[in-house]
């Protein structure tokens, strides 16, 4: 099911208005406060959004995040090897949130919509308008969400894996 039935509107208004209001220009830098606000928008953003899927009787594990970037992926021309690995294994090189989040944005997320709008042959993919009614979505932002938690756990923001 990689489209969602019935996705609700008001999910949907919610993620294009977000993305509207804190608009980065393609290849330059975020602007302060960027990096963090995408971090914790995402994140309370696809809870609610899950817990919206699961009410409805929906599998589950079809929004679950990645737990891994998939092979796919790590073969198109866009995808930084290098990116990955400091964001998995070396968290506590980024000292803020807002560092963090900047990176992921510049360095993958624009790369995982990209490229997922042609893997999975769907352009709404790559569209922020459009993104949140598919289930790839979510896969993707929940792998971003537990970068986002490794990095709270390498700053001794969150004490085991799971809630904080
Ligand atoms: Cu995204």
């Amino acid at each position: 099911m990689p489209f969602i039935p019935n996705f609700p509107r008001a999910l949907l208004d919610e993620h294009r208005i977000w993305h509207h209001a804190n608009h980065v220009v393609p290849g330059t830098i975020p602007t302060p406060g960027f990096g963090e606000r995408f971090l914790r928008f995402h994140r309370d953003y696809i809870n609610r959004a899950q817990q919206w899927f699961r009410a409805q009787g929906y599998d589950p594990s079809l929004v679950a995040g990645w737990p891994q970037v998939p092979e796919a992926f790590r073969r198109t021309f866009c995808y930084e090897p290098a990116a990955e690995q400091r964001v998995q294994y070396n968290p506590q090189s980024f000292r803020t949130l807002d560092e963090l989040g900047s990176f992921i944005e510049m360095r993958l997320h624009g790369c995982f919509h990209e490229m997922a709008a042609r893997i999975y042959n769907q352009p709404e993919l790559n569209d922020f308008d459009f993104a949140p009614r598919h289930t790839e979505f979510y896969n993707i932002h929940g792998l971003i969400d537990q970068w986002y938690a490794g990095w709270e756990r390498a700053w001794g923001l969150r004490t085991r894996k799971g809630k904080p």
